[in-house]
């Protein structure tokens, strides 16, 4: 839906019930991470934290614990719908608008003025390496094609103007100009409309704009201002705006990090970040996201974009396809779930190989379109009832994997594992049961 900055979205979601205010003193070390782990776990409200020790800044945080409040901020009734609508934004892209001036610029330190430390950023895990940047939308473009990209990387705390970077494309970025001695400018900016925050998770081919997505989620061009040190535009409504330049050749231990595998991604050496300049609107919120054992913000937040990317690249090829789900138990990553029409007697078979090359599912399981896939234990079902492992299980030794995997023997490496659950074509199948007429039964349950 349509929100004109983070403020809309947070007064509308107090309207739901779905924004609770924290009034006691809550410490940006450990404390803000252990109440955002808490209310992930009982599916719990966001959670404004008023007052927030050694800072004069307020923090939100846990806003995408729950997958209600990620249909809340796209306006979709439910998983399937949001879906749709992300496929449609990918194909359907729409250009951002450049505005002059912008609320995030109301308040502007740069040089020596710059002090990350009067940020209230939190430090989450045990064995954290410091306190990390974590909802963060970083926008650069690459120095030669001037193509923008988007993502939201985490950004480790290393000094007043000091990030580590722990980036995919962004490090990509720098990587085809750092032997040139040229660094990589860099806007990030926290606190934004969760369209942005959405459409930042879309992992699209290098040299894909995924602000085009996240303008068509918002179904409307997104307002950007020049920035105040760096050539770029930046989110205008955004409340903080971080500045700085991605420095050639310069690597710096990062880490540890609880990561979204439950597990700690260890410290090596990353990029670094010089902060040039720190621009806010007055009064400004910080927006803290946690990440660790699903589920977190981390698996909701990306969970929809990785969802419609898969079901383009698998439709393309399996017209059958009618819905697809990562579920955030699998880390909104390493397990996925897809519904199809079959048509031809092994297509589901051809599915999982072609979704084990994707370099992301370990696990596949795909089922008839009439299993929702949102559902986990209908999925267990009809694994259960529809599959026989001596011929339905597929297994591939020796492909390339996602990263952060515990349990891979080497970096990237992975074995994968598919279940067709589908009913098979070539002989009779039982009936299933039912019962007429449950279609006419009232609501006897709604107040
Ligand atoms: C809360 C959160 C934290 C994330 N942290 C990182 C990170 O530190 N590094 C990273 O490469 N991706 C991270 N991601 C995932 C990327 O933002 C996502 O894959 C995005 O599509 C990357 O954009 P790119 O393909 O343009 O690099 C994170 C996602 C979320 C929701
Ligand atoms: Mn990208």
């Amino acid at each position: 839906m349509p929100f004109a900055d983070l403020r809309e979205f947070l007064a509308f979601l107090e309207t739901k019930g779905e924004l609770l205010r924290i009034r006691e003193e809550v410490d940006p070390m450990f404390g803000i991470a252990a109440y955002i782990r808490k209310t992930s776990d009982i599916q719990g409200p966001a959670l404004y934290f008023e007052s927030v020790k050694g800072s004069s800044v307020p923090v939100v945080g846990g806003l995408f614990a729950t997958t209600k409040r990620l249909l809340l901020a796209l306006g979709a009734p439910d998983h399937a719908q949001a879906v749709r609508l992300l496929v449609e934004s990918m194909e359907n892209p729409i250009a951002p608008v450049l505005v002059p001036g912008g609320l995030c610029k109301e308040v502007v330190y740069t040089g020596d003025e710059v002090d990350l430390g009067k940020l209230p950023i939190p430090t989450y895990s045990s064995k954290d390496g410091g306190p990390f940047i974590t909802m963060g939308v970083a926008i650069s473009r690459d120095p030669e094609t001037r193509i923008r990209n988007v993502g939201l990387y985490r950004l480790q705390v290393k000094g007043k103007r000091r990030l580590g970077l722990n980036a995919q494309q962004l490090s990509q970025q720098l990587y085809r100009v750092e032997a040139k001695n040229l660094g990589v400018p860099v806007a990030i900016a926290i606190g934004t409309i969760p369209e942005l925050l959405i459409g930042s998770q879309w992992h699209a081919p290098y040299g894909v704009d995924e602000l085009g997505f996240a303008c068509a989620i918002h179904r409307a061009p997104i307002e950007l201002t020049k920035a105040t040190t760096v050539d770029l535009e930046v989110p205008a409504s955004a409340e903080i705006i971080i500045e700085g330049t991605v420095l050639p050749k310069e690597r710096e231990i990062e880490g540890p990090f609880g990561e979204f595998t439950g597990y700690y991604q260890p410290a090596v050496p990353k990029p670094v970040i010089e902060v040039t300049a720190i621009t806010h609107r007055k009064r400004p919120i910080y927006l803290a996201g946690l990440t660790g054992m699903p589920t977190t913000d981390n698996h909701v937040l990306k969970q929809g974009s990785i969802e419609a990317s898969y079901h383009l690249a698998l439709k393309r090829n399996f017209p059958g396809v009618k819905a697809v789900h990562v579920p955030n138990c699998g880390g909104a990553n390493f397990l996925l779930i897809v519904s199809m029409k079959k048509s031809q007697q092994f297509e589901a078979r051809s599915l999982i190989a072609a979704a084990m090359s994707l370099a992301g599912p370990k696990y596949v399981i795909v089922v008839d379109d009439d299993v929702d896939v949102y559902d986990l234990e209908k999925v267990l079902w009809a694994v259960s009832n529809r599959s026989q492992p001596d011929e339905d299980v597929i297994m591939l030794p020796r492909l390339l994997g996602a990263p952060l995997d515990p349990s891979a023997k080497s970096r990237r490496t992975m074995s994968a594992m598919g279940i067709d659950a589908t009913i098979p074509l070539d002989r009779p199948f039982p009936d299933m049961v039912e019962i007429p007429g449950i279609d006419k039964v009232p609501d006897f349950w709604r107040k």
